[in-house]
């Protein structure tokens, strides 16, 4: 038998990459093997969110790491890509907080920010100081976020919020709650003149804000996801975000996010084709590894095709991103394809170790699990579908 090279050497992704893309790439793998792996079984086992390596990924420079000043790192959109990748190659309870924090919560107020509210957030949340939320799904439903209601009600010189959300991540760990909410503010002071979509920085310490972490997960259990309530949650005027006008807003840092879980869900499938043929080759049935039967080989094959066909769209999807002509749709082609083909993948693999598949002695089945939530959020695969139909068609079915 002659030893089989990784599966970086295979395609030689690497050539691709400038040396600082590189340079990120290695430090976030490093960080996944020494940090995130030695305890993610356990964590996850536990539902166990480690507060303490929020700071670590401040001082490596990853929160916010695709802004610019404020304490972020400015890095291009293919190295973020990459982060991404090699914290979801660990869990993706990691890079969906590196998202939450760096593309929902901090990119609202870095897009849509006054100079006051960047500079009395931005610093700290790229530090790992402080976290951040992004409030937009409501119980009712995440698909429509049109449909919300959530309002802010003018009263006298400030706000007051009502209403409930769902599935937020790390709520109930943050600072500060990126609130969406229909205002209603019938004298149109704010350029409104009767209910639109805005944003408002809520500091979760004000009254009336409640948040509850969701028990009961299968999926994403290294992690936190909430219920808030807001009841009568008072906030002044500099806590509306200036710069967002409308469903616009919160779209915008969603497509950051979708952009990420493009590259992070690639991380994933990685990890359970490594699984898949280090245990090829390990594992002996009718007197040889399975590895040597045509059916495995074949199947490895084409998992690898698609982890490698799914990386190579997500680097032209963050070359166009670097030119700033990255579009919605093409973004939901990206994170259609990367979470369908990783999830397609981790079942294959857990297919290939068998018995061993389903216990957490190899990291599949809790790719799998997690899967199942990023398949879910930041748009559904049938919600990114219906983006493209209209894209090729012109006709809405929403
Ligand atoms: P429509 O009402 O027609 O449009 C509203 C306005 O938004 C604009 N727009 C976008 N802008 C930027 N980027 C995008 N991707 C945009 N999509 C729409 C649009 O141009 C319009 O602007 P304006 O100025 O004309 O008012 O909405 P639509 O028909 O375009 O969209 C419908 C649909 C279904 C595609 C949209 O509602 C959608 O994407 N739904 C899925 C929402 C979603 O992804 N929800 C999950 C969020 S995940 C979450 O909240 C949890 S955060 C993660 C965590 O905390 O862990």
């Amino acid at each position: 038998m002659t030893t089989a090279p990784s599966i970086d050497q295979v395609f030689d992704f690497d050539a691709l990459l400038s040396e600082e893309e590189r340079t990120w790439q290695q430090k976030a793998r490093t960080f996944a093997q020494e940090r995130l792996l030695p305890v993610i079984e356990e964590d996850f086992e536990q539902k166990h969110f480690r507060r303490e390596f929020v700071k670590e990924l401040g001082d490596l420079g990853f929160l916010g790491m695709h802004l610019k000043g404020y304490g972020c790192a400015g890095a291009g959109a293919v190295s973020y890509g990459l982060v991404c990748l090699e914290l979801e190659a660990a869990d993706s309870g990691w890079r969906t907080f590196v998202s939450v924090q760096g593309s929902l919560a901090m990119s609202a107020i870095h897009k849509y920010g006054s100079e006051e509210q960047k500079n009395r957030w931005l610093p700290g949340m790229a530090a790992g100081d402080l976290v951040g939320c992004f409030a937009l799904t409501e119980p009712q439903g995440g698909s429509d976020p049109a449909g919300m209601t959530t309002t802010a009600r003018r009263d006298g010189d400030g706000w007051v919020i009502d209403g409930a959300k769902r599935w937020i991540g790390l709520a109930s760990l943050a600072d500060v709650a990126v609130v969406w909410a229909k205002v209603d503010d019938p004298s149109g002071a704010f350029g409104e003149g009767g209910s639109a979509v805005r944003g408002f920085l809520v500091p979760t310490s004000t009254p009336g804000f409640t948040a509850t972490p969701i028990d009961g997960k299968l999926s994403m259990r290294a992690s936190v996801q909430c219920d808030i309530e807001l009841d009568g949650v008072r906030v002044g005027d500099d806590a509306i975000l200036p710069g967002a006008r409308g469903l616009s807003g919160p779209f915008g840092c969603l497509n950051e996010a979708r952009y990420g879980i493009v590259w992070g869900a690639m991380g994933a499938a990685r990890s359970c084709l490594e699984a898949a043929i280090s245990r090829s080759t390990s594992r002996e049935v009718f007197g040889k590894p399975i590895g040597a039967n045509q059916l495995i080989q074949a199947k490895l094959a084409d998992m690898f095709l698609e982890v490698e066909k799914g990386i190579l769209l997500a680097l032209h999807l963050g070359r166009l991103k670097e030119r700033g002509a990255l579009t919605p749709a093409q973004i939901s082609v990206g994170k259609l394809n990367s979470v369908r083909e990783a999830l397609a993948i981790a079942h294959e693999a857990r297919a290939i170790l068998a018995g061993d598949g389903i216990t957490n002695a190899w990291p599949v089945m809790r790719h799998a699990a997690n899967l199942e939530s990023v398949r879910t959020y930041e748009g559904t695969d049938e919600i990114h579908q219906l983006i493209l139909g209209r894209e090729l068609t012109g006709l809405n079915a929403f």
